[in-house]
């Protein structure tokens, strides 16, 4: 059976569960000790992610890092109707595009959390400010989109791009970044709670 090793305050490990629950998929979580037992550098894990970060996702001889790249593997092998991961070359450029905004600017937001909930020592005041950056892009694009008639970031149906941008936002409270500014994201957070198969963690809740 597939692995997750897994962390239950990630939110980049949630990104991975939120999706197999959507899609139905089976899967082991082999718990790593994150904080305060640092388990993800220690030399046994990083033969498994030598960037020594979570999550990583094994699936028969396949181990996958970065929780982007596992979205788009499960969404490719165990989307049957391959509506989470389109095959129309322009929906996947599209996909790509904001998958990389989840896993670069949209991280400001984790690094918010970190710092306030786990001491890491980042400039706060700029992370923040990235953060909100970053939300304004995303509102003026799901703003867009609401005009158009359309609910997701890309296409007609939730997409991984909703997956993977949904969970540092939805966490942002966590690093002290209110959503009270960003109209657009808040209406978005509700639908993407709607999807069926949609779970919690620490800090995401039901509404
Ligand atoms: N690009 C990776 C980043 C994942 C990430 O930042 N994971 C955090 C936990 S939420 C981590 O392992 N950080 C440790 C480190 O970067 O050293 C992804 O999107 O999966």
């Amino acid at each position: 059976m597939m692995q997750l090793y897994d962390y239950v305050l990630s939110g980049s490990c949630y990104k991975v569960r939120l999706f197999l629950s959507v899609i139905g998929q089976d899967y082991e979580k082999v718990p790593v000790d994150y904080y305060p037992g640092g388990e993800h550098k220690t030399p046994t894990f990083l033969q498994i992610n030598p960037l020594g970060q979570i999550p990583v996702l094994v699936d028969d001889d396949l181990i996958l890092r970065d929780a982007q790249a596992i979205l788009v593997y499960l969404a490719g092998r165990y989307d049957a109707n391959r509506s989470w991961y389109p095959e129309d070359p322009r929906l996947q450029g599209e996909i790509a595009m904001w998958l990389s905004f989840a896993s670069n600017e949209i991280m400001n937001s984790s690094a918010a959390r970190l710092h306030d909930m786990l001491f890491y020592d980042f400039d706060i005041d700029k992370v923040r400010a990235a953060a909100h950056a970053a939300f304004r892009v995303l509102d003026d694009h799901l703003t867009d989109r609401e005009i158009m008639g359309k609910q997701w970031i890309v296409g007609n149906h939730p997409t991984i791009a909703d997956i993977a941008c949904f969970p540092y936002v939805a966490l942002s409270g966590d690093g002290g970044i209110s959503l009270d500014d960003y109209h657009a994201v808040r209406r978005w957070i509700s639908r993407v709670k709607q999807i069926p198969g949609f779970v919690v963690m620490p800090g995401i809740h039901h509404n």
